[in-house]
């Protein structure tokens, strides 16, 4: 590798003799000053600071940040897609509920009606973000299996730490016949 060593001594020493001193710290100072105007709108994830409810820009957060997105319909809890997670995968750190609550929810892309599975997110204190109660074809607690204000982190180990609540898609809900 010798000769790379030779290639390039060779090219600084005439690039510094052909170069002053000051023209290369103008080229250099350009060069900090364009990059200072161009990498802002360079394509970084904002999807964390949007979730966490900053206005980062003008354009609304994308769908599964809202209580209304579809597949809510029956939720009561933080959305674990606010708390580190995805709509249907715990945050690090969490273990998925035993058990959970299923909810029905239509689909308006295709007018088709879907089993969810709200499981909780259960091993870490309250998230505290995005919180919906949309409860859709819930009751009230003395219709015991018809009932979703409950912490479904009850049959796991950490049965008192619930921290969010995901909406996994089960499958087509069976028309009733
Ligand atoms: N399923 C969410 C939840 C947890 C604790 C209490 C009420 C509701």
């Amino acid at each position: 590798m010798k000769w790379l060593d030779d290639f390039f001594e060779r090219s600084s020493r005439r690039a510094a003799q052909r170069v002053s001193r000051r023209s290369a710290l103008v080229g250099i100072g350009r060069l900090l000053v364009g990059a200072a105007f161009t990498l802002p709108v360079l394509p970084f994830d904002r999807i964390a600071r949007a979730a966490a409810g900053g206005t980062g820009g003008k354009k609304k957060a994308p769908d599964v940040y809202q209580c209304d997105y579809w597949r809510y319909c029956a939720v009561d809890g933080f959305l674990c897609s606010c708390c580190g997670g995805t709509m249907s995968t715990c945050p690090p750190g969490t273990e998925v509920s035993k058990v959970a609550w299923i909810g029905t929810c239509r689909n308006p892309q295709d007018g088709k009606d879907y089993l969810i599975s709200y499981n909780d997110c259960c091993g870490k204190t309250a998230c505290g973000r995005c919180l919906c109660n949309t409860n859709l074809g819930e009751r009230p607690g003395y219709r015991m299996g018809l009932h979703n204000d409950v912490n479904w982190c009850m049959a796991n180990t950490s049965s008192t730490m619930f921290h969010c609540t995901t909406a996994v898609l089960i499958g087509l809900a069976e028309k009733p016949s």
